[in-house]
């Protein structure tokens, strides 16, 4: 049976290539997309949810915009990566679809509430504002959720500052309030998504695919390419957020390793580590609630995303 999930995002590159796996690929049952404030304004973003829902030929999917800034702190984009529009490098499709009504905090907690406890599986890839404020609106979501599987943090290195990726970073008492829940997390960071690089050869075969919906891919990774060799120091630019995706597919993508995960959020210097205690013997699942994405299956991990683009058509 496929699984159901909720994708919570903020494209953004790498948040579109998410989108058009969990769509393309027959395991997911993409129930909607809600957007946060995050690689840009909320507008923007849930415009591009949008948009990438169209063009991919999905305007029956729901999108709720949600949260427009972090709890606490004053709102950080990523217009240095993601452009202006947050989606730059592409022409974007008029979205069809009317932007549904209902706030997405709200929609998600009544998806939630109204589905069979165990069934729903969240997909956050932008920061955790939306996340955080449904759990503090109906706690009783968090025994109902099968599992969340993020894209966030990193247990060696940061990309927002020395030690903080970008999406806790903005928003850490939201990315604190979602770690310290009790329902199973795994956190994707930096140390796997930093491998999931858009290479050349990746980016010939997806072309090799020949729609247009391929050539918008490989349009937007032309973009994603040059904001990360001017400002990351890459080479090629790592798709983050579809790593999420591929692991709720087929867990072998993705080799997980579980620990005990926090969130710094007084630090002077480490505001929004995510710290892993990787200390001793892994942890049972009873004692432990929280694992580490670790190591990807790079060839696997690229052939799911091309086989849901073609399966798109
Ligand atoms: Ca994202």
């Amino acid at each position: 049976m496929a699984k159901s999930i909720i994708l919570d995002c903020d494209p953004g590159h790498d948040d579109a290539v998410a989108i058009l796996l969990a769509l393309g690929n027959p395991d997911i049952d993409l129930l909607g997309v809600t957007t946060v404030g995050g690689n840009q304004s909320l507008e923007k973003v849930t415009n591009n949810a949008r948009a990438v829902l169209e063009k991919a030929h999905a305007p029956h999917v729901p999108v709720h915009a949600g949260c427009d800034r972090p709890i606490v702190r004053a709102q950080e984009v990523a217009a240095s990566i993601h452009g202006e529009s947050g989606l730059d490098g592409v022409e974007l499709p008029v979205p069809t679809r009317p932007l549904d009504e209902g706030h997405a905090v709200n929609w998600i907690i009544d998806t939630i509430m109204s589905h069979e406890p165990g069934t729903i599986t969240l997909v956050p890839t932008g920061p955790l504002t939306n996340i955080a404020m449904a759990v503090r609106m109906e706690p009783r979501i968090v025994s109902r959720v099968k599992e969340i599987v993020l894209m966030g943090g990193g247990y060696h290195v940061g990309n927002w500052s020395a030690v903080a990726e970008f999406n806790i970073k903005v928003d850490p008492e939201a990315a604190h309030i979602v770690f310290n829940e009790s329902w199973p997390l795994t956190m994707v960071g930096l140390d796997l998504t930093h491998q999931a690089l858009c290479t050349p050869a990746v980016q010939r075969r997806i072309e090799g695919i020949g729609t247009d919906l391929a050539m918008f891919v490989s349009g937007l990774m032309d973009f994603f390419r040059k904001t990360y060799q001017d400002n990351q120091d890459f080479d090629d630019p790592p798709v983050h957020d579809p790593c999420t995706v591929a692991y709720l597919i087929d867990p072998s993508v993705v080799t997980t390793r579980r620990c005990p995960l926090d969130v710094e959020i007084h630090g002077e210097l480490t505001l929004g580590m995510t710290v892993a205690d990787l200390r001793g013997p892994e942890p049972p699942a009873d004692q432990c609630h929280t694992q580490v994405a670790v190591n990807l299956d790079f060839e696997r991990f690229w052939d799911l995303v091309a086989d849901a683009i073609e399966t798109i058509g």
